[in-house]
């Protein structure tokens, strides 16, 4: 069922509001509605936009068992691609880490994001689960106390109002539940100083492996997503607007910095979309204040380098609906009392690997003597990476780990 308009004057409530219909306000939806939990998921844009918001592809193992557990993996079974193997290229050559036979031998499942949004949105809908689309969050108040609200535009900015017993932050890095937050909540920012042009290209993947390149001229990284579809990432300059380059130049830059004179041709095809990707980490701590709980990219925002967010995203949404579930149900609070600790424990280690993947992919700019330093410590560790089994090991934990 979808909520129709209400007229502004008219309150509404669920015992617990769910901000944003990404990846993790979908799965808490799903999973807090099929254990009877009276819940409601506002979402600012329209369904056309949710369902087609291309954004990651590759999801942990951890990630497909989750979903597996609460019966939302149907999709991604059926139409996910199994991957495990990266190639990296570098000045010194090439060479393939298998890292599904690594470390914990777990693989990938390649399955665009909003394939995901889409299967976990017809599931809820289907259950019954209720959700309104182009209703945008302003604010929410008196989470200090056990009766939250939270207010809302509609399309037309009429205002309106929800009340609840809990107030799921789950709206990303920009939303209102991050707006909300008491005044000195500590957020720790970091940027990385580094900006890709993000791409989606309307061409065959060219290799059967991630591809990371490495090149004087910059990183760039290559990443199937379907049979047609392939995400291309070029290290770009900082500040350039996101179509500053024509497509023959970043085809161009592509072939260059993936060696392609070396390794074999890329599939070139017509640029689907680009976006300037700003490298930057944050984390806010803590994810609860009283009645307020983030979850997802609204919790902390790994640097896409290393594949987390929509991953860190689902294991939130996990937690987040089992300690309200607790609460709700059987007035246990425990879970949910040590729910901010045991997710930032996993953010933590999320965002230290995408720090480790940043400085592996990209030569440091700065002062000469410091940049030969950084830059020799670059090539040491694409090295050990190359030759070191145990190196090999703890890359392979990490990356498809969580
Ligand atoms: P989302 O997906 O941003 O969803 C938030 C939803 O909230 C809505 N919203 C509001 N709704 C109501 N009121 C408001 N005031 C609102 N403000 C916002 C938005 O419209 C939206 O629908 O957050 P969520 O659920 O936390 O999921 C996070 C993931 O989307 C994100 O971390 C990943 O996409 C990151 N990421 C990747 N993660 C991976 O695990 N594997 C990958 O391969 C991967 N590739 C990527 C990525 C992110 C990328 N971008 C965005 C730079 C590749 C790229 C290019």
């Amino acid at each position: 069922m979808t909520e129709r308009q209400k007229s502004p004057a008219e309150q509404q409530s669920a015992d617990v509001v769910i901000l944003g219909a990404g990846p993790a306000g979908l799965t808490l939806g799903n999973i807090l509605h099929a254990a009877g939990i009276d819940c409601v998921v506002l979402e600012r844009a329209d369904d056309a936009h949710v369902r087609t918001r291309a954004r990651a592809g590759f999801l942990a193992a951890n990630t497909v068992r989750v979903l597996e557990r609460h019966g939302l993996a149907d999709g991604l079974n059926r139409r996910g691609r199994p991957h495990g193997t990266c190639e990296f290229r570098t000045e010194d050559g090439s060479f393939r880490l298998d890292y599904g036979t690594l470390g914990r031998r777990e693989l990938h499942t390649v399955y665009p994001q909003q394939d995901l949004v889409t299967d976990l949105l017809a599931r809820y809908l289907d259950a019954g689960g209720r959700i309104a689309f182009q209703a945008e969050a302003q604010t929410v108040r008196d989470a200090d106390g056990p009766r939250p609200t939270v207010t809302v535009r509609d399309a037309e900015g009429r205002p309106g109002l929800w009340r609840a017993r809990y107030v799921a932050g789950c709206d990303g890095r920009h939303g209102a539940a991050r707006r909300s937050l008491p005044p000195g909540t500590r957020r720790h920012h970091r940027d990385h100083g580094v900006t890709w042009l993000g791409l989606l290209a309307e061409a065959p993947p060219s290799m059967d492996a991630v591809g990371y390149a490495m090149h004087p001229d910059g990183f760039a990284g290559h990443m199937a997503r379907t049979a047609d579809i392939t995400r291309y990432y070029l290290q770009y300059e900082p500040g350039a607007p996101a179509d500053a380059w024509s497509e023959k130049r970043i085809w161009a830059a592509l072939d260059r910095r993936m060696r392609t004179d070396e390794h074999g041709p890329l599939h070139h095809g017509r640029i689907l979309q680009r976006s300037v990707i700003h490298l930057e980490s944050d984390v806010v701590e803590q994810l609860r204040h009283g009645s307020l709980l983030l979850a997802g990219d609204a919790a902390s925002l790994p640097a896409p380098a290393a594949a987390k967010g929509a991953n860190l995203a689902v294991l939130e949404a996990e937690l987040l609906a089992e300690a309200l579930i607790d609460e709700l149900r059987r007035g246990d609070s425990r879970a949910l009392d040590g729910y901010s600790a045991r997710c930032l424990a996993h953010i933590w280690r999320a965002q230290e690997f995408a720090h480790w993947m940043i400085q592996f992919l990209h030569s440091p700019v700065g002062p000469a003597g410091e940049s030969f330093f950084h830059e020799s410590m670059r090539r040491s560790r694409v090295e050990s990476l190359r030759t070191s089994r145990t190196h090999q090991d703890w890359f392979a934990e990490n990356y498809v780990g969580l």
